[in-house]
């Protein structure tokens, strides 16, 4: 536990410091909750230490949150959004007014105003949930669609670069530096036998006929914080990989986490299938606040991101096990060959579905001619 109070005092909050825990599931970032008294009521913040080993440039990925976060806001403000504060994320500045602080051992941490009545979940319970996070991830790209001036920084480079990712396994199965590599025969052939695969929306990305837009690249569902009471996507969190990216990647992330029948991690390999409605709840979602801006090419790959973004989340895993565990928190010894058996079962169960799925985005999307 670091210690918030001194972090906090860094920031310009306008309210007294009472306490704070730790707080969330998340993979990567230190996440607490600390609770203010502003005036004799109690108001909550997030205070996150950002993960500078994974994300190099803390204050280039500062910059891209505070500039699609403030377009985000002054869109809304302009729609008259009637709750436009608790749809956005909202940076608090530092005392000096920078979107960051740095504490005494280097660490960098970002402030935001908790967003109460609403929640994010591990596993999503209904259609309806599945169907409003795909719409507030839909509507997050849409919202960034027109930010003005230069390109966003890219804060981890070749984030959803497949081949690149498959290229990573490989060069980590070639070292073995853990003696790892016999403990996961069968898992390094499913993924070398789907090289192809791997290759296809970065290839379309390249001949120009998937756009390059400015996505999340990180639509987990646990991303999204419904409403909890209408379950409507209130708002779209965890904005570290929002950077030029392909739409496919958030939808193909939505799928790899939505329509599991099981938890990311689950070892009963048995349970692991596709829940097909809640599939079609996703699409009819993302196409509701989606459709007016995609083409044709993004449209007809919806159903293959899935298996994609599965895929590579699975070579990620491996590769992390075979690197030894040094990416993604772990809670137990194999956590991450198990996350990636988890997921190479899902893209099974994707594969077997995959025509299904291809004609649920045609007739959803058909239907909103
Ligand atoms: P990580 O990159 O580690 O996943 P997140 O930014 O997703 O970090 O934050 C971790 C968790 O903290 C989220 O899953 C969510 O439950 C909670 N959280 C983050 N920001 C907020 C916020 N502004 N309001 C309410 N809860 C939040
Ligand atoms: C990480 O930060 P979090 O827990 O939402 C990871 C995603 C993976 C996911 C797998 C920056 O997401 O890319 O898909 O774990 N985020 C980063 O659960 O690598
Ligand atoms: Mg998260």
């Amino acid at each position: 536990m670091h210690d918030v109070r001194q972090i906090a005092g860094l920031f310009d909050m306008r309210a007294d410091f009472v306490d704070a825990q730790p707080y969330g599931s998340g993979h990567i970032n230190d996440t607490y909750c600390a609770w203010y008294d502003q005036a004799g009521i109690r108001i909550r913040y997030i205070h996150q230490r950002i993960n500078h080993l994974i994300f190099k440039d803390p204050a280039s990925l500062m910059e891209n949150i505070d500039r699609v976060t403030a377009h985000s806001l002054a869109r809304l403000l302009d729609q008259n959004h009637p709750e436009a504060r608790r749809r956005t994320l909202s940076v608090i500045l530092s005392t000096d007014g920078k979107p960051y602080v740095v504490d005494r051992e280097g660490n960098f941490w970002r402030t935001y105003p908790f967003i109460e009545r609403a929640r994010g979940y591990d596993e999503i319970r209904t259609n309806l949930q599945a169907e409003q996070a795909a719409k507030a991830f839909g509507e997050f790209q849409k919202l960034a669609a027109d930010l003005g001036g230069k390109r966003l920084n890219e804060t981890i480079p070749n984030f959803h670069h497949t081949p690149k990712r498959l290229q990573a396994l490989q060069d980590a199965i070639a070292a073995d530096s853990f003696g790892r590599v016999r403990n996961c025969q069968a898992e390094i052939e499913f993924a070398l036998s789907r090289a192809t695969d791997c290759r296809k929306v970065t290839d379309l990305i390249a001949a120009g006929v998937i756009p390059e837009r400015v996505t999340h690249n990180d639509t987990k569902l646990n991303n999204v914080l419904l409403d909890d009471v209408t379950s409507e996507g209130v708002c779209v969190i965890d904005l570290d990989t929002t950077m030029p990216g392909s739409v496919l990647y958030d939808f193909g992330d939505m799928v790899r986490t939505a329509t599991p029948t099981t938890r990311e991690d689950e070892t009963d390999l048995s349970l692991i299938g596709i829940r097909l409605d809640r599939f079609d709840a996703l699409v009819r979602g993302y196409l509701d606040s989606a459709a007016s801006f995609l083409n044709r090419a993004e449209i007809d790959h919806l159903a293959f991101s899935g298996k994609l973004l599965t895929l590579e989340c699975g070579i990620r895993f491996l590769t992390d096990y075979l690197q030894g565990d040094t990416y993604f928190k772990t809670k137990r010894p194999g956590h991450n060959l198990d996350r990636c058996r988890s997921q190479f079962a899902m893209v099974k169960a994707i594969e077997e579905n995959l025509e299904r799925m291809e004609e649920m985005v045609q007739v959803a999307a058909g239907s909103l001619k």
